[in-house]
């Protein structure tokens, strides 16, 4: 009897200018091509956008949220509703979140163990326990296509030792979340090298994990409020540490700039709350780098958004019809920012993907950046 993995990946080839892959990743849920940037629903919706404009703008696999899903409404439920994909009508892939990242982030009164993390709801104050055995089971109810191993992500700054300590717990929990993951057949799990900023600890992480066999591995602790080159030489000493028959997964990284150095790095997926909360507040990613909509001067610019964007929002409406939707706190406003600096991100994937096809992401990227900026985010 052979086990076919849930979830491969599959080469296609390496640039020869900057070591960047080009691949697909295969998953019960369908592929996706990849370098991929993967948009985030955390609370089982992109905001404002519906599985149907996702799939126009070729989206094929979505990030969800572990911590919040549990909070509510509760993966017992999203359980009974059929998992994740029927619940909220997406028939293609998805990734969750372990929770890991969200507790530190969100809760409070939090308090790490060997066991765990007990903390208390960032919506209600109750006292909630997440551990390796909960985030499988958690995860095992919403039947994501990939799941993520529990980790502690180090704030940064912090001390080598306490970074050192904290990374061989992540190996531990990854121990552990290994032998509770109930659904090998159809759903994968992911586990995340940490190490914080310290080389030796990045190697001991991706040695631990590298000798358990997962099928894809994410690299997290990175884009904590570290230098971006301080995220960028972790890259380079990292990547090259994890298998080349699996995919490498960059946590919470979303930027232009860091999608394509990262690709260039050997990432082969990202995500990233950024062209989604910005959007919110009316800022838009173009390809002559960020626009303001509040701006007065954009008050009575007919012209789109991003003249060089196919988009339905450029196709459809001007500057000054969405500076006026979001000055007016209209949803329709961020409906329209928001799936164009989607359709933007997924864009540039597309561009980065053809740019390893013709061997030449170098090029591309500094053409990128002469039109885009290098200003940060
Ligand atoms: N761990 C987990 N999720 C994450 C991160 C991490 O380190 C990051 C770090 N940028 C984002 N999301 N589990
Ligand atoms: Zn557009």
């Amino acid at each position: 009897m052979t086990t076919v993995a849930a979830v491969t990946y599959e080469h296609i080839k390496t640039c020869q200018q900057s070591g960047a892959r080009l691949g697909r990743v295969h998953t019960p849920h369908g592929s996706f091509d990849t370098p991929a940037f993967m948009p985030v629903g955390t609370q089982a919706t992109v905001k404002t956008m519906s599985p149907e404009e996702l799939k126009e703008m070729n989206a094929g696999i979505i990030l969800s949220n572990t911590y919040h899903l549990f909070l509510r409404p509760g993966h017992e439920l999203i359980r009974r509703a059929g998992g994740l994909h029927k619940f909220m009508n997406w028939d293609r892939a998805i990734l969750t979140d372990s929770g890991g990242f969200q507790v530190f982030s969100l809760s409070e009164n939090r308090k790490i163990s060997e066991e765990g993390v007990e903390f208390r709801s960032h919506l209600n104050g109750d006292k909630l326990f997440l551990s390796p055995e909960k985030a499988m089971e958690i995860q095992n109810a919403l039947g994501s296509d990939i799941m993520m191993a529990f980790d502690e992500c180090p704030p940064y700054p912090a001390s080598y030792d306490y970074v050192k300590q904290s990374t061989e717990r992540t190996s531990r929990w990854a121990e552990r979340c290994l032998a509770a993951h109930a659904r090998g057949r159809d759903q994968a799990l992911f586990a995340i090298v940490q190490g914080g900023m310290h080389e030796d600890l990045r190697k001991q992480s991706a040695a631990d994990l590298t000798s358990m066999d997962f099928p894809g591995y994410a690299i997290g602790g990175l884009s904590v409020g570290e230098p971006k080159h301080m995220m960028y030489e972790v890259l380079e000493y990292t990547t090259p540490l994890l298998p080349t028959n699996k995919p490498r997964y960059l946590m919470g990284v979303g930027s232009p700039d860091a999608l394509i150095e990262g690709a260039i790095r050997g990432i082969d997926m990202f995500d990233c709350v950024l062209p989604t909360r910005i959007a919110r507040n009316g800022t838009c990613m173009t390809s002559q780098g960020r626009l303001v909509i509040r701006n007065l001067k954009h008050a009575d610019d007919f012209g789109p958004l991003d003249p060089e964007c196919s988009c339905y929002t450029c196709r459809n409406y001007s500057r000054a019809y969405i500076r006026h939707l979001i000055k007016a706190e209209e949803t329709f406003g961020i409906r329209l920012t928001t799936y164009h600096n989607l359709h933007f991100l997924l864009e540039l994937m597309k561009q980065v993907r053809q740019a390893i096809m013709d061997d030449r992401l170098l090029d591309f990227r500094d053409e990128f950046f002469a039109r885009y900026g290098l200003f940060d985010n």
